[in-house]
């Protein structure tokens, strides 16, 4: 009785299904499934899952660039703490911003027999030879924040920003800023970084068809606070008062030019107008105290999706060749607001 009335039900579920979907009637497939189910699908989910390696089992060797800035530390804690997290086993080491000193790094990631390796290339160039042990190695290479100028199957997947954009978001909010007409000094990153060519080609896309959009000088202040003061304070000797709005690749440099700017006796902010990349809490701050009037976002928090892609890339997957990252635009009206959410 119980058994007959069961089929009548996976026969009537059956037939609806069959008008619903259109398609010729799977009838017995229904009543069969479960017991086909119950033999078949351990053993079907057993064999990939043997196979398949964990974060727990992963050794990642991670060529951090340096300690140059906010940015870069809520980088590392991020890479670090999620390691933590997962379980990853993590070797870090930090470059002080140096190219060799990575590739040193990643030698001995090589020996160390890692299964995947992370890199922030502190500039563009120069990676071919080493990417190449890496790959002949096995290791696959995941580029992390910043590009590198290498064939695309030297790397597995690019996980960052897209730095024209921040450069346009910054030169679009700047040109609003100063209603379109200012003598700007520009404090330019790392020369020949990823982050300091493309901020620089995006804002000038914009500025560069507004004629009184001016780019008095442009320095590179190496992504520092201290390089930033200097360069900003060579700049105020140089063209004095002329000066009207400080373009910056980062809130580090654009607090190092509000102290020098603060010291050669003038408003940051009011006197000079200041834009800058990142949107760390100092920038915050800075926007709060009225002396900074813009940041445009640059998301450092790229643990998580790093070694989801690690993992990943250990299991065999195709990777996108490029993961980017989500990022907004703060001014100074809701800083305050914003303040208390910001993570770095
Ligand atoms: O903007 C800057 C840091 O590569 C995106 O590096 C990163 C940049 C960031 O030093 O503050």
């Amino acid at each position: 009785m119980k058994t007959s009335k069961v089929a009548l039900v996976l026969m009537v579920l059956a037939m609806i299904a069959t008008l619903v979907s259109c398609a010729p009637a799977p009838a017995p497939a229904p009543a069969q499934a479960p017991a086909a189910a119950a033999t078949t699908a351990p053993a079907q989910a057993a064999a990939p899952a043997k196979a398949m390696k964990t974060y727990k089992d992963l050794t990642v060797g991670y060529a951090q660039l340096g300690s140059e800035s906010e940015w870069r530390n809520a980088n590392t804690a991020s890479v670090k703490e999620t390691a933590e997290q997962l379980g990853v086993k993590l070797i870090f080491s930090d470059a002080q911003q140096k190219q060799e000193n990575q590739i040193a790094a990643i030698r001995s990631f090589i020996q160390q027999k890692v299964d995947v390796i992370g890199l922030p290339p502190v500039v563009t160039t120069g990676w071919e030879t080493v990417l190449k042990e890496a790959k002949d190695a096995g290791i696959p290479v995941i580029l992390v924040d910043r590009r590198a100028d290498v064939p695309e199957d030297m790397y597995v997947s690019y996980i960052g920003s897209d730095f024209v954009e921040e450069g346009r978001n910054a030169g679009r909010t700047m040109a609003k800023i100063v209603n379109e007409k200012a003598n700007i000094v520009e404090l330019v990153g790392t020369v020949g970084s990823a982050p300091a060519t493309d901020r620089q080609k995006g804002f000038l896309e914009i500025t560069k068809d507004m004629p009184d959009m001016k780019m008095l000088d442009s320095q590179s202040g190496d992504f520092t606070r201290d390089g930033g003061k200097k360069v900003m304070e060579a700049f105020l000797k140089k063209y004095g008062k002329d000066i009207t709005a400080v373009y910056a690749h980062n809130d580090d440099m654009a607090i190092g030019a509000i102290q020098a700017i603060e010291e050669a006796g003038m408003k940051p902010g009011t006197d000079i107008k200041i834009v800058s990349v990142d949107a760390v809490r100092g920038a915050f701050e800075a926007m709060i105290a009225g002396k900074l009037n813009a940041t445009i976002e640059c998301n450092p928090l790229l643990g998580p999706q790093f070694y989801e892609m690690a993992l990943k890339a250990v299991n065999g997957e195709t990777l996108p060749k490029w993961v980017p990252s989500k990022e907004g635009i703060y001014l100074p009206d809701n800083a305050k607001e914003i303040l208390p959410t910001r993570k770095y």
